[in-house]
């Protein structure tokens, strides 16, 4: 059953990935978006391209979940009201021991993860509990489970994602707001790429012999999250490929691409 048809959804980080892949999924279901990232073009050719398959409505918004103003000023403009906000827009940036790490990475990670997470959400359920229903999808990640050497940061902020769920969730006990989170794994998107800076190389060794999952493959499982009947909240689901087991165990066969 769809009753996502005609819902209004916003994703922040729709430029690339599994925010991308999400308002892909979403529009194929009927829901109408708004789509935000910082990269005009992409949301601009993101918004054609799904209008010319869909029969939905679009708005996008271009600014950095980092200027809370900014943040303020999205909400506040959007004509409809929000009925399920996915908080997708994160990044890691640069994969450093604690002892040397780059101060401007641990700023980007936590500015962004956790302060524009926690924007957005501050300004969209302030919205949702006037009007006693909405849902709020984080996108959260194995590495809100477990640590590995070099992430201290990045998996400090994904853990940061976890409480924020939970906490959220027990704020908004009594009134008919879900709040979930979807924790994926090793996701072959363009999260690579900006951890290591751009150098492609490195990011293309992440994915090598091993078959990480897509960002479609997120995208359907925050579908189904939202898709869910009114009294049912998904807290949390944890998915990661065949290959992975852990944040840091993964089979890598040879032959396996
Ligand atoms: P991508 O790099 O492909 O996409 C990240 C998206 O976030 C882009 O659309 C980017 O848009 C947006 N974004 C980043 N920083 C900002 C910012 N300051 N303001 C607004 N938008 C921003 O990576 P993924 O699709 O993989 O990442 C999406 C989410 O999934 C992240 O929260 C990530 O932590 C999480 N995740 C990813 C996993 C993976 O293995 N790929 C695994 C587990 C979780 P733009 O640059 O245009 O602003
Ligand atoms: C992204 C997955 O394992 O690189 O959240 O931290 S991982």
């Amino acid at each position: 059953m769809n009753r996502l048809k005609h819902k209004w959804v916003l994703i922040t980080g729709a430029t690339s990935g599994i925010g991308r892949a999400t308002a892909e999924c979403f529009a194929d279901a009927g829901a109408n978006l708004v789509i935000t990232g910082r990269r005009e073009d992409r949301l601009i050719d993101l918004k054609d391209n799904l209008l010319s398959k869909f029969d939905i409505s679009i708005e996008t918004y271009c600014f950095d979940v980092r200027d809370r103003n900014a943040c303020k000023a999205c909400v506040d403009s959007l004509k409809n009201p929000v009925d399920i906000l996915v908080n997708n827009a994160g990044l890691a940036s640069g994969l450093d021991p604690i002892d040397s790490a780059d101060f401007d990475d641990w700023d980007k990670m936590i500015d962004t993860n956790i302060k524009g997470l926690l924007s957005m959400t501050r300004f969209v359920s302030e919205k949702m509990r006037v009007r006693n229903e909405g849902h709020i999808i984080n996108i959260g990640s194995i590495a809100g489970y477990e640590s590995y050497p070099g992430g201290s940061v990045y998996c400090g902020t994904k853990h940061a994602v976890k409480a924020i769920t939970q906490g959220a969730k027990m704020d908004l006990t009594g009134t008919n707001i879900r709040v979930s989170s979807v924790s994926p794994g090793m996701v072959e998107t363009e999260f690579s790429e900006v951890r290591f800076h751009g150098d492609k190389e490195k990011a293309d060794n992440v994915y090598q012999n091993v078959k990480p999952l897509t960002a479609m493959d997120i995208a359907e499982i925050i579908l189904f999250t939202a898709n869910r009947p009114s009294h049912v909240n998904i807290l949390d689901t944890i998915v990661l490929p065949v290959q992975q087991s852990s944040a840091t165990i993964v089979h890598r066969p040879s032959t396996s691409r």
